[in-house]
């Protein structure tokens, strides 16, 4: 696929935004400006956030996840910032502070969160798409799912509803290998996870490179389009995550250990779509070196924000957005 250098420049841009923005978060969590139980990094996994979303329409069409959430918000153009405040559970956070990082969320780039529960997000994709297919317009839905989501029910309510109504859901798999500790082998009694597609009449459209940014764009696109005409489509995007589930989870036994060098020698996203644009559009190194530091910037930035920003600290905030007005 032919893509124009700013196109590429522009994912590249994203994805170390989103790798630096992860690092940065780590960082503030060991020094305790992150609090909570919960971190999900998703270093590794960046090409599938800026490929899907570069597919949809922002504000348009409309996303939704689970708890690895932060590389979907900053792909849509989020505000760094913002997102910093909701990781530091402050005011100006993009849930107000009162989410944290498991929930991201923005009306108006149609992000509907950031779900703690496994697969609880699921069921809430399918009625998007019903909500698109009933107003008549030309929408479709992404939603990312665990490979350990998809062994529980809502996977199968969800996808089935889906299937049966020929909805315009965009399901992708963000098959890392393992759901907490349990490797999708140990978890799935077919672990070939697109397969489940064929038994909820979706369409499959096998396991896409989720390391490559530009095949993750290509799958999606044609998936929009697919959906949008004639209903859904399951994709398995083939990732690792570089860190522990979350980050209270720092250990890797050896065979692991192994594993993830690997992924990190041959298979880096952006390493890979690094070497994609050398190839075609030759040495741009100073030009990947001023967006880097461009990126460095806006973390920093970010954290700057988060820092200023005060606490919902105040009774009424206790209570506000507990119902719709
Ligand atoms: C219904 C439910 N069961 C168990 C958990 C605990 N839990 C949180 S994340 C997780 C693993 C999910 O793995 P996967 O879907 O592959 O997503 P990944 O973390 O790899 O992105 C589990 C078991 C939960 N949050 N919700
Ligand atoms: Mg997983």
């Amino acid at each position: 696929m032919a893509l124009d250098k700013a196109t590429l420049l522009d994912w590249y841009r994203q994805m170390v935004l989103i790798r630096e923005f992860e690092e940065a978060c780590q960082h503030l969590y060991n020094e305790k400006r992150i609090t909570g139980v919960y971190l999900h990094l998703a270093s590794g996994h960046e090409a599938i956030y800026v490929g899907a979303v570069a597919a949809m329409r922002v504000g348009t069409d409309h996303i939704i996840t689970a708890y690895r959430d932060h590389g979907i918000a900053l792909a849509l153009g989020m505000d760094a910032g913002r997102v910093m405040a909701e990781m530091m559970g402050k005011r100006d956070g993009v849930s107000g502070g009162k989410g944290g990082s498991m929930h991201l969320a923005s009306a108006e780039h149609n992000f509907y969160g950031g779900y703690a529960i496994v697969g609880g997000h699921l069921p809430l994709a399918t009625g998007l798409a019903l909500a698109c297919k009933y107003r008549g317009n030309d929408q479709f839905v992404i939603s990312m799912i665990g490979d350990g989501a998809t062994n529980n029910g809502y996977f199968h309510e969800a996808l089935n509803m889906s299937g049966v109504d020929k909805l315009p859901n965009i399901w992708i798999i963000e098959n890392n290998g393992y759901g907490m500790g349990t490797s999708v082998e140990k978890a799935a009694g077919n672990p070939i996870l697109h397969e489940r597609a064929r038994g909820y009449g979706i369409e499959d459209y096998g396991r896409v490179d989720g390391q490559d940014v530009i095949a993750m764009y290509d799958a999606v696109s044609r998936a929009a389009k697919h959906a949008v005409e004639h209903g859904p489509v399951l994709i398995e995007a083939m990732t690792y995550r570089y860190r522990g589930h979350g980050v209270s989870d720092k250990q890797y036994d050896t065979r692991l250990k192994a594993e993830l060098e690997e992924w990190k020698a041959t298979k880096d996203p952006i390493e890979i779509l690094k070497r994609h644009i050398a190839k075609e559009h030759g040495d741009v190194s100073a030009e990947l070196d001023a967006i880097h530091q461009a990126q460095l910037k806006i973390v920093e930035e970010s954290i700057q924000f988060a820092d200023a920003s005060p606490l919902p600290n105040t009774l009424e905030e206790l209570f506000a957005h507990v119902y719709v007005d």
